[in-house]
């Protein structure tokens, strides 16, 4: 019996928990947390499953093109010469009649996107998407008007936090669970969680405080928050003279938005408001008022999140132990790591299909727009796409309206997907270019960012079973077809490494004692005086931000209230559970679609009395021509106008044997949600349906 174990990251969702991976004979024995790195805590249910999925066989085991019409799953097994030699001689074809901005390119974010960024900086196209359209587009981008920081320029010192406030950030269901770990001991040594969501939850559960509110409504709270802090003079004012301007006109903005609005609006009382904003007043800096994750909710989410922003600045947080501290990385310790995404040649042109940089000039071009990509395949404006190649992304399931997308692939000449499952786009693929999984598998090396910044690396563990291939030979050899060897310059994944490491004191070996490499012994702080780092063109947090005014929009709108709902109308409200990842990176999974295969529906008592519904009833939910059926659940912890389910159900590809048909999906019934907003988002959650008790 030969044992051995690999440090490495886990890949079961986008938290990237360091790990150890037991093997014995070749086969994963075991997934643990790893004891090095970040305190050793263990896993999630779904990083200790990702044994599960490595031995499960429903997944594309060789490359494919399709040998039928899109959607029915007629494909034929090609080799990987095949395959890619179909890809390139395809690209070059669509470069050369359509110019290289033809091809759009999406994936799932993160810090393993260099190979296939830089194949698709080095093809020359600007048009990169990630899927934060249906992720955190809103607050990273309302951050950067505020900050001139992205979204994770700033962690969260919850260890040492007096008091965090969240609103709908699901701490102990949609994990990060360092984290997770963190509030939680953070609320056993004496510290507050204010929680506010629009249903009961475990977060809830967990909380100090706990509001339920009216959706959409947040907003409210929090410029009655914000006034407070000015009205009663209580904010951090040594603070916000040295690094905020703008505060005038936000004094201004907020004078109508009182607690007792508030109140009204949310449901929120009054008093509980004002009591709120006087013990963070009491507590600043050491308080954190969390700007949201997963913030893709209505079309006013961009000043809900630069609100959260401003709540921050006035407590004074940034960089104070128990704040919001600038995130750290190896240019801060002095180390270089280099990437393949800096000697890749700028894309022949920067005007992207989804018009940001132009027409729109407000949002970061290093995310984009997707929801924008089907209509720019089908009117061919502001220019013809007409490839689209998805790595790790599951849009058909992840962005509102799966019809409308699949109307703009349909009219694409090429489409390619790179997955380690049957996705909902993989069945619709041209081509298939399966990937081995991150435990047969190393990627480049990944940052630990924060107050003592590391280095990582996701390691391979064992051999692929399938003829599967890593990510940094697929693009390098889509390159070679291309003529772009030359920013590929490695053979292996070691001589990357080696590559990549160059000029730094450190090895590739150096990864196997630990896994990670700490590039410093104590806790990086900027000074809170003078070395604070905004980029914003003031340099200051702008609380009229002069990007905005350049581009001609507002720094701050007035609040909107949700519309009324009709007898039988809910807004349609999803989220998280522990045991699964987004859509369909888990759902399919033999050991955790045992514990939850299915997404009841859940409504208040009152509506189901009115409905004429009770528990375990089924349920017909109808928005436009989208109609399902679920089973209900009744619960009086749930705001009446809200119907909540768990994302990611009512998968279609019938090789998922397990989770095929099972549930109902959430994205099919956000018909219409898919459109852009002033914060870059969709507006996942303003989608209404109509429920009636199923025939
Ligand atoms: N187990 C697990 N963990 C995960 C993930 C996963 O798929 N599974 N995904 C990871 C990713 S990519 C992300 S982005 C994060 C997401 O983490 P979160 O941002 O916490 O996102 P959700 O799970 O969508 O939870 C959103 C919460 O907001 C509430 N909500 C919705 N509308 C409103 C509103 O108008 N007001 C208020 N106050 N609350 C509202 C919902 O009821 C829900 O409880 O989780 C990460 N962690
Ligand atoms: N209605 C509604 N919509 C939502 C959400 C919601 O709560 N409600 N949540 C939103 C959020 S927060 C997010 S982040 C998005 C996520 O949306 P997606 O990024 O589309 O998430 P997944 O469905 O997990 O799809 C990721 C794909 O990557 C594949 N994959 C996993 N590991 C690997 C790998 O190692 N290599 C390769 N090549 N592929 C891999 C999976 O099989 C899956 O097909 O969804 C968003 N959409
Ligand atoms: S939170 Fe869970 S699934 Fe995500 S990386 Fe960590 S252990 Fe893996
Ligand atoms: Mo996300």
């Amino acid at each position: 019996m030969t044992q051995t174990s690999t440090y490495s990251i886990c890949g079961m969702c986008t938290c990237r928990c360091p790990v150890q991976v037991d093997v014995v004979d070749g086969k994963v024995k075991h997934v643990w947390g790893n004891p090095h790195a970040l305190g050793g805590h263990q896993l999630c249910p779904r990083g200790a499953a990702a044994k599960t999925m490595e031995y499960d066989n429903e997944r594309p085991q060789y490359p494919m093109i399709r040998d039928g019409k899109r959607g029915t799953g007629k494909f034929r097994r090609v080799s990987w010469e095949e395959a890619l030699d179909y890809v390139a001689e395809k690209l070059a074809a669509i470069k050369k009649k359509h110019g290289a901005r033809a091809l759009a390119m999406s994936d799932r974010g993160g810090p393993h996107r260099e190979f296939h960024k830089t194949f698709l900086s080095a093809y020359g196209s600007p048009n990169y998407f990630t899927h934060h359209a249906t992720c955190s587009n809103s607050v990273h981008n309302a951050h950067m008007s505020v900050a001139g920081q992205p979204r994770n320029g700033v962690a969260y010192d919850v260890g040492r936090c007096k008091h965090m406030v969240a609103f709908g950030r699901n701490f102990f269901e949609s994990l990060k669970t360092n984290e997770a770990r963190s509030l939680i001991k953070m609320i056993e040594g004496g510290g507050k969680f204010t929680f506010f969501d629009v249903r009961w939850n475990f977060t809830a559960a967990k909380a100090t405080d706990f509001q339920i509110v009216r959706p959409g409504t947040d907003y409210a709270i929090v410029l009655a928050m914000i006034n407070v802090l000015l009205t009663e003079s209580i904010y951090q004012k040594e603070f916000v003279s040295d690094w905020v301007t703008g505060l005038r006109e936000l004094e201004e903005f907020v004078q109508p938005y009182t607690p007792e609005f508030a109140e009204k609006e949310s449901g929120v009382p009054a008093r509980f408001i004002v009591n709120l904003a006087r013990d963070l007043a009491a507590k600043a800096p050491s308080v954190i008022i969390h700007p949201g994750w997963m913030t893709a909710w209505g079309a006013n989410d961009y000043y809900l999140r630069r609100g959260l922003y401003a709540l921050n600045a006035l407590l004074g947080n940034y960089e104070a132990p128990g704040g919001m501290v600038f995130s750290k990385g190896p240019g801060d310790c002095g180390v270089k790591v280099r990437q393949l995404t800096s000697i890749a040649p700028k894309p022949e042109t920067s005007q992207r299909c989804d018009g940001i940089g132009d027409e729109i000039k407000h949002l970061g071009k290093g995310w984009g727009m997707l929801q924008k990509l089907p209509q720019a395949i089908i009117s061919g404006k502001p220019y013809p796409v007409k490839a689209y190649f998805c790595m790790r992304h599951d849009p058909l399931n992840s962005l509102p309206d799966p019809e409308a997308f699949k109307k703009g692939i349909n009219k694409l000449d090429l489409f390619v997907v790179c997955d380690i499952n049957w996705s909902e786009m993989a069945w619709q693929a041209d081509v298939i270019l399966p990937e081995c999984t991150f435990l047969e598998r190393t990627d480049n090396i990944s940052n630990l960012k924060g107050l003592k910044p590391k280095l990582a690396l996701r390691q391979q563990a064992v051999e692929p079973r399938f003829d599967t291939k890593p990510r940094w030979w697929i693009f390098k050899e889509l390159g070679k077809r291309l003529g772009l060897d030359e920013y590929f310059p490695y053979e292996t994944i070691d001589d990357y490494l080696e590559w990549s490491l160059e000029g730094t004191k450190f090895k590739p070996a150096d990864f196997k004692k630990t896994g990670v490499i700490p590039l410093t012994k104590n806790e990086i702080w900027f000074d809170r005086k003078t070395g604070l780092k905004f980029k914003t063109p003031s340099g200051k947090i702008e609380m009229v931000s002069t990007m905005l005014t350049e581009a001609g929009v507002p720094s701050w709108d007035a609040y909107v209230r949700p519309a009324k709902l009709k007898k039988n109308e809910f807004r349609l409200i999803t989220g998280k559970t522990a045991v699964h990842t987004q859509g369909r990176t888990t759902a399919n999974n033999p050991l955790l679609n045992e514990i939850v295969s299915e997404n009841p529906f859940q409504i208040h008592t009152d509506r189901a009395k009115a409905l004429g519904v009770k528990d375990g009833d089924s349920i017909q939910l109808k928005n436009g021509t989208a109609v399902a059926t679920g089973k209900v659940t009744v619960t009086d912890f749930i705001h009446p106008e809200v119907v909540y389910t768990l994302h990611g159900f009512g998968d279609t590809v019938p090789l998922r044997t397990r989770s095929h048909g099972k549930g109902v999906c959430d994205a099919r019934l956000a018909r219409g949600a898919l459109v852009e907003t002033i914060g870059g988002n969709c507006p996942v959650t303003d989608a209404v349906i109509t429920i009636s008790k199923a025939k």
